[in-house]
């Protein structure tokens, strides 16, 4: 029997960003609570909830200094039980977010830590100066590598005179998994919350935790003499031992809970290797391949490359192709660290906003794995259309300009840079009505509200049977009615083709096949490379068809047999 996750739709909350119920600006759990019928009509099965514990907000939440409370900004423990019971009454599910390959420096166990005397000093990865040199000045870090957050990975203890490892902020320490008593202490904290009635975990960067040791210098590759080269901490010798470990303790495989295990630099055979039904880890993984097609050669996000559309199809077709007999896909085109698919891979002019979201969703969601939801792609949100730094609020995008423009860069294209790809992108409030805060707060919103909500909101979306967020839910109903979309085989067709993203899914004897025209021009369907269409039938299309052309962002789901 297939996991009853092979059949869910996820939709992802970022509570800050969602609804806010108290007018303070900030999304919290009531707003959540409120919105709850918006989830109900999209069909989704499962809600992620992005970090509501509570944390210093130095990097929204992925800070966490108490695993087991809830933060004052987004509610209360007794508001996250009424979530749970609300999306259970329901039939929804919650799956919260797990990050534990770091904490918040001001987590007690981190503050403990501080002490070299304290038990909890090796719950951290401490380190002493570089030898020869002076602990404390530029060079003396114990290795060279940078954070993924701009600057080094280290940072200055001046009180023990030794330095400890973040990959991301110096406000996320990373926790030495090498210590059993750790990772004893995120067993224990896992199965609270699974006590406490919640369904699964997405476990943030989860193959950063096995650290390869010893720890040694990479290759220079980045500003100040630093080496940003990920294959150096992802995927450690320890990772396999340790998500089994965890698996088997919290009871992921016996319990049926549902887990997704973020990865950076996954490939495909490692993707396998972590979700093969015998390998009694993780559910699914978040791959970040396909997120990097429109980056330059070295593959640094803010190096932005236009979309070649067959590099995206070669590499969603290699996922589908790697996981087909053993594994399982997730599938995504955002979340709360991504612009908006409609900007980035669509066209978010008033011409075509609404043919170019539903055609990106009819391709993902047509694909073989678990699809997600990020909220507000569902009514084809654009990026956010910020001109000036100060608009950002996201630590990555700010520290990537201020260190750029420091090294000399030329603030313009650095802005273009951060407009186009700024995970603030993704953080801006949900759009729910046409009124002046989109309906997201009575307050000032915490991060400005994109001005097209007066067309781009739930409320218009909801009333105009044509609207994005039909077409969402449409697809979603076609996934639960049809076997052949869960577990149908896949194959790309077309190829090399610019515009066209074509591909079957074949189960038995039943076919469908997708045609979706990926641009803002119409294309005639090929004579050849594609099935006959005599007499087949469309189960869904975002246009009235006309038989050999497909209108600019137009997309089909035919019935062959
Ligand atoms: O993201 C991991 C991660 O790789 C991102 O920081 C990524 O580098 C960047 O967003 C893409 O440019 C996870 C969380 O999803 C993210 O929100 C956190 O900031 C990060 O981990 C640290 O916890």
């Amino acid at each position: 029997m297939a996991p009853w996750w092979h059949s869910a739709v996820v939709y992802q909350i970022y509570p800050r960003s969602f609804a806010d119920s108290d007018g303070d600006g900030v999304g919290d759990l009531p707003g959540i609570v409120a919105h709850l019928d918006h989830l109900s009509a999209l069909g989704v099965d499962v809600v992620w909830l992005s970090p509501a514990y509570r944390s210093p907000m130095d990097d929204n939440g992925y800070d966490i200094s108490d695993y087991t409370d809830i933060d004052p900004l987004f509610g209360t423990l007794a508001d996250l039980d009424a979530l749970i019971a609300a999306l259970h009454a329901r039939g929804m599910k919650l799956v919260m977010d797990l990050v534990v390959n770091h904490t918040s420096d001001e987590h007690p166990w981190f503050v403990e830590s501080r002490d070299v005397s304290s038990p909890k000093r090796d719950w951290y990865i401490w380190r002493p100066a570089r030898a020869g040199h002076e602990p404390g000045t530029p060079g003396a870090e114990p290795t060279n590598w940078g954070s993924f957050f701009s600057g080094p990975a280290w940072h200055f203890d001046p009180a023990s005179g030794q330095y400890y490892l973040h990959l991301f902020s110096a406000k996320q320490p990373d926790l030495n998994w090498e210590n059993p008593a750790v990772r004893h202490a995120v067993h224990d904290m896992m199965r609270w919350w699974v006590e406490r009635g919640v369904d699964g975990f997405r476990m943030d960067v989860i193959n950063l935790i096995s650290k390869t040791y010893p720890l040694v210098d990479g290759p220079v590759n980045g500003p100040g003499g630093l080496s940003y080269d990920p294959s150096l901490v992802v995927e450690g010798p320890r990772l396999h031992e340790f998500l089994r470990e965890l698996n088997r303790e919290v009871g992921i495989d016996d319990r049926e809970l549902f887990s997704v295990g973020e990865m950076i630099l996954v490939d495909v055979e490692q993707a396998r290797s972590h979700t093969a039904a015998d390998a009694h880890e993780v559910g699914m993984v978040f791959t970040f391949e396909h997120m990097s097609i429109d980056s330059g050669p070295g593959g640094l996000k803010w190096d932005v490359v236009p979309l070649h559309l067959p590099a995206l199809k070669d590499n969603l077709a290699r996922w589908q192709y790697g996981l087909a007999e053993e594994g399982w896909n997730s599938l995504y085109f955002e979340n709360h660290d991504q612009p908006r698919s409609v900007s980035r891979f669509g066209d978010d002019s008033p011409e075509f906003r609404v043919a170019s979201a539903k055609t990106l969703a009819t391709t993902l969601h047509l694909l073989k794995g678990t699809p997600y939801v990020y909220q507000g792609q569902e009514l084809g949100m654009t990026n956010a259309g910020f001109t000036t730094i100060e608009q950002y609020n996201d630590l990555e995008s700010t520290r990537f300009f201020a260190e750029a423009s420091a090294s000399g860069g030329d603030p313009a294209p650095l802005l273009g840079a951060i407009a186009f790809k700024s995970r603030d992108n993704g953080r801006t409030p949900m759009q729910w009505d046409a009124s002046p805060n989109a309906g997201f707060t009575t307050g000032k919103p915490w991060l400005a509200v994109t001005p097209n909500h007066v067309e781009v909101n739930a409320a218009a979306a909801l009333a105009d049977p044509g609207s994005v967020f039909h077409h969402y839910r449409a697809l979603i109903e076609l996934r639960h009615e049809l076997e052949v979309v869960r577990h149908g085989r896949f194959e790309l067709l077309l190829p090399e083709d610019e515009h066209l993203f074509c591909y079957t899914r074949t189960l038995g004897d039943e076919v469908l096949l997708v045609v979706a025209n990926w641009s803002s021009a119409p294309v005639p369907l090929p004579g050849s490379g594609l099935p006959s269409l005599d007499g087949v039938q469309v189960l869904l299309g975002t246009h009235d068809a006309t038989a050999g052309e497909l209108a600019p962002w137009e997309s089909r789901i035919y019935r062959l047999a």
